[in-house]
């Protein structure tokens, strides 16, 4: 059974879609009711809750003054208000970081002024960027990975004129624009396993053995012939995703796709592709052609994941940990704990994500549009002198920036507001992918050297470029050994929020290594 909401959002209608009747029974499974759509400016609270009712699972609900609902979807308009209140109702410490937003630093929820269990806090902000995809979740030091993989991960479209006239070129029909928020999660003998990484977890990640989309196992969506527009975004843990769809004819033949944006919204120019490497916190935005189809399947292609650090026993159990209990009876980098080989598929093996199931209802898909957007080629300011950072591999402490790890009262390094900057970022050869996430601030990829494994092949955009590296980005992936120039503009809006010194992180969103220190801060001044 299937059942859909709607808003219209000027001209964009989005559709969320779940699932019930999940092949696997009983199981407490954590969200299957579908998200509906909720303007940002209608939100009064924000509610940050573990529900019994979910297993122990967390939820986001929004209070719309009077109504409440819970995982919703929210959409905006470019230039739009959020005015909450944050309901912290967990037994940890929370934050709401709404990822990729340009946000003064009290607004970035980038935990240096965390929820307390039981606390709320005013969040009020206007939203200033592109049309795309953005999403918020807890970023509280130490719990992170906890919460996010307890089910808080939310979604946020942002829409604007570009946008729409997009829909209309493509001539989307009511349910053929969905945005997903893709996970991985650990599934044995009809249960969703708790969160309970070993010291290996806590090294290479939390990986799961099943997909989840918006929540849902298996999930499938109606949609009709013509073009359909996914707005996804890898909601994993740790799990990097080589984003791929299959038909249902007798060989399983991929299905061409043209990627049409990234984390900061729209290309210049949509590109046909058939596989795209999407990491966790990146996001794409893409248009498949289901005319001559009645399914397709979404997968993650089987992959080498570069996982070249070995060894070592990870001494980094947060030290905010001790003061809170578990969202569920379990241990944080238990040394000795083991994985479970039916629950655990290792990053890089295929996994089936969801299904679309084409109606004959519809009609045929026009012409894609050749330009998207307005956005210019990626350019190097004149004159910069990069700053260099580096990625680190250590056998005791896990993985560094810069040899250090992090801490809440230390200023990796600061930068004059409006200054135009080259990053120089370097991962070592001994170490894995690490998709790097900027909070504040987007930016442009200007090149890749030293690019080997899988990516390789992909870096076809000149300068050594992968396709989503030509879009907007706020997390980009770096492969072992590769160094990465990055083109970062620190202009700050001429508005109270924004004045005096604003802290922002820099990170990796792999959420174990997150958790395990691979973080620094930066001031703009
Ligand atoms: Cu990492």
């Amino acid at each position: 059974m299937n059942r859909r909401r709607f808003l219209v959002t000027g001209g964009a209608t989005l559709a969320v879609a779940s699932t019930w009747g999940c092949t696997i029974r009983p199981g407490p499974y954590p969200d299957l009711h579908p998200g509906a759509v909720v303007s940002l400016s209608a939100v009064r609270r924000l509610i940050v809750e573990r529900s019994e009712a979910l297993s122990g699972r967390c939820r986001y609900v929004a209070d719309l003054g009077g109504r409440q609902v819970a995982r919703p979807l929210l959409v905006a308009r470019r230039g739009e208000r959020f005015d909450a209140i944050i309901e912290n109702r967990l037994p940890q410490p929370t934050t709401v970081h709404f990822h990729g937003l340009a946000l003064a630093e009290a607004q970035d929820g980038a935990g240096f002024d965390a929820i307390a269990p039981g606390a709320s806090k005013a969040l009020r902000f206007d939203v200033k960027n592109r049309a795309g995809l953005y999403w918020f979740h807890p970023h509280p030091h130490g719990f992170t990975a906890e919460q996010v993989h307890a089910g808080l991960a939310g979604l946020l479209v942002v829409t604007d004129a570009e946008d729409e006239a997009l829909d209309a070129a493509l001539g989307l029909v009511t349910g053929n624009r969905l945005a997903l928020a893709v996970a991985d999660a650990r599934v044995a003998s009809g249960s969703l396993r708790p969160y309970t990484p070993s010291d290996e977890d806590c090294l290479h990640g939390w990986f799961g053995n099943r997909a989840l989309a918006n929540g849902a196992l298996d999930a499938r969506y109606p949609v009709s012939i013509g073009w359909v527009r996914l707005q996804l975004l890898n909601a994993s843990n740790a799990r990097g995703l080589l984003l791929g769809f299959k038909g249902n004819g007798r060989d399983g033949a991929g299905v061409p796709f043209h990627l049409l944006g990234t984390d900061g919204g729209l290309l210049a120019a949509p590109i046909p592709l058939e596989e795209v490497f999407l990491y966790s916190g990146e996001r794409v935005d893409i248009a498949i052609d289901v005319s001559v189809r009645r399914e397709i399947a979404a997968v993650s292609l089987a992959f080498d994941p570069r996982h070249q650090a070995r060894g070592g026993r990870l001494a980094h159990r947060h030290p905010a940990r001790g003061h809170f209990p578990p969202l569920s009876a379990e241990t944080v980098c238990a040394p000795g704990a083991a994985r479970n080989a039916a629950d655990f598929l290792p990053d890089g093996g295929e996994l089936a994500l969801f299904k679309l199931n084409v109606s004959g209802a519809g009609k045929p898909a026009p012409a894609l549009p050749a330009r998207l957007s307005s956005l210019p080629e990626a350019a190097e300011p004149a004159g910069a002198t990069p700053r260099r950072m580096r990625l680190d591999f250590d056998e005791r402490l896990g993985f560094l920036i810069d040899q250090t790890p992090y801490r809440l009262d230390e200023i990796a390094f600061s930068v004059g507001r409006g200054a135009r900057e080259v990053w120089e970022i370097r991962n070592s050869p001994i170490s894995m992918p690490h998709p790097m996430h900027l909070h504040g601030f987007s930016f442009r990829v200007l090149r890749r050297q030293a690019t080997f494994g899988p990516a390789r092949r992909l870096a076809i955009h000149g300068s050594g470029r992968l396709p989503t590296d030509l879009g907007v980005k706020d997390t980009v992936v770096l492969w072992p050994n590769e160094t990465l120039w990055l083109a970062v503009d620190f202009a700050l809006p001429e508005e109270a929020a924004f004045s005096g010194r604003q802290r922002y992180m820099f990170h990796c969103h792999n959420l174990e290594h997150e958790d395990g220190m691979m973080m620094r801060n930066l001031a703009v001044l």
